[in-house]
């Protein structure tokens, strides 16, 4: 299944919490997630294999913005059935021209079953949430509608088996101790990245892909176990090298620390992180080094 939406609603908060891990990178500046994160629940009777995907948005300008949003259509294509993610602190809207109208539209021609969760029910006072739900149905003939929060993991439990009851019946697809398709390199990237997102203003964090350049396992099973990791900021002009560095290297030095410690984390061993800024002129603008960002997929043919 494929978790679809606008952006900034919790897609990636909700596909790390039904894993139990962090695969995705989390943030509250939109369109943080740049490509398709697989994630797998394997329970009692069921697996779900879910696809976390960037938000929806337009305007859809340059290669990389219509690379995200070609990745979170082209998912509702792959998959059995498709959840739409939205927020409970926002009126419904579905109509022709809206994200999630335009979303909602796909599915059904593609005639996939769709679960409608409706994501930050922390946020609003519990007398307005039947309404809502109840107008969000009157939208489109979902399968299924669910409330939930998936920060604060209120009423999480019974997703997972309610949307089970929806998927076809088959063998499971991946052993049950696989949790993601992400690669730990892939995932020490995005860990940096999400620090940049966090940590930088502005356009910055929309204008920095990370890119691991040395990833040296070999003291990982050592008596004293590190992992050394090298990756390189790309920023798309001069201006923003400066800023992302900070004054005397305070920020780059700050996104390293924190980076570091979440690597750590999910590494579970010591980390050596090595960061370097690097302008790579336009980077956004260019199919090729979005390639090999890995925020695009093989070329196709
Ligand atoms: N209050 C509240 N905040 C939430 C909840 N779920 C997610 N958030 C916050 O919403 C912001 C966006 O979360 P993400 O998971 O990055 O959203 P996303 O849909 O993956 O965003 P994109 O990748 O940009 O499309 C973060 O600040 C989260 O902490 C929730 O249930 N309640
Ligand atoms: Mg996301």
């Amino acid at each position: 299944m494929a978790l679809v939406g606008e952006p900034n609603v919790g897609k990636s908060t909700l596909l790390n919490r039904l894993i139990g891990a962090k695969v995705a990178i989390v943030s509250p500046k939109p369109q943080t997630t740049r490509n398709r994160i697989l994630g797998v629940v394997t329970g009692e009777g069921h697996q779900l294999a879910l696809l976390d995907t960037p938000g929806i948005h337009s305007p859809r300008q340059g290669p990389l913005n219509r690379s995200l949003v070609e990745a979170a259509l082209g998912a509702v294509g792959e998959v059995d059935l498709v959840a739409l993610v939205v927020e409970a602190t926002r009126p419904p809207e579905a109509g022709e021209g809206s994200e999630n109208g335009r979303l909602l539209a796909v599915a059904r021609r593609s005639g996939k079953r769709t679960a409608l969760v409706v994501n930050k029910v922390d946020e609003v006072a519990k007398p307005k949430l039947l309404p809502l739900l109840e107008a969000w149905s009157q939208l489109h003939p979902f399968d299924l509608v669910y409330p939930l929060s998936a920060l604060k993991g209120d009423n999480v439990e019974g997703l997972v088996p309610a949307l089970a009851e929806l998927l076809p019946e088959g063998p499971p697809l991946f052993p049950p101790d696989v949790l993601t398709d992400q690669a730990e390199r892939m995932l020490a990237a995005e860990l940096v990245r999400e620090q940049v997102f966090r940590q930088t203003g502005q356009e910055i964090p929309y204008s920095v892909a990370v890119e691991v350049e040395e990833f040296d396992e070999s003291r990982r099973e050592g008596a004293r176990p590190l992992v050394r990791i090298l990756a390189t900021l790309h920023v798309e002009r001069l201006s923003q090298k400066g800023i992302l560095i900070g004054k005397g290297g305070a920020r780059l030095k700050s996104i390293g620390t924190k980076a570091r410690a979440e690597i750590e984390r999910m590494l579970g061993c010591k980390v050596f992180l090595g960061l370097n800024v690097r302008v790579e002129e336009g980077w956004s603008q260019s199919e090729r080094a979005l390639r090999r960002f890995g925020y695009l997929g093989p070329a196709e043919g």
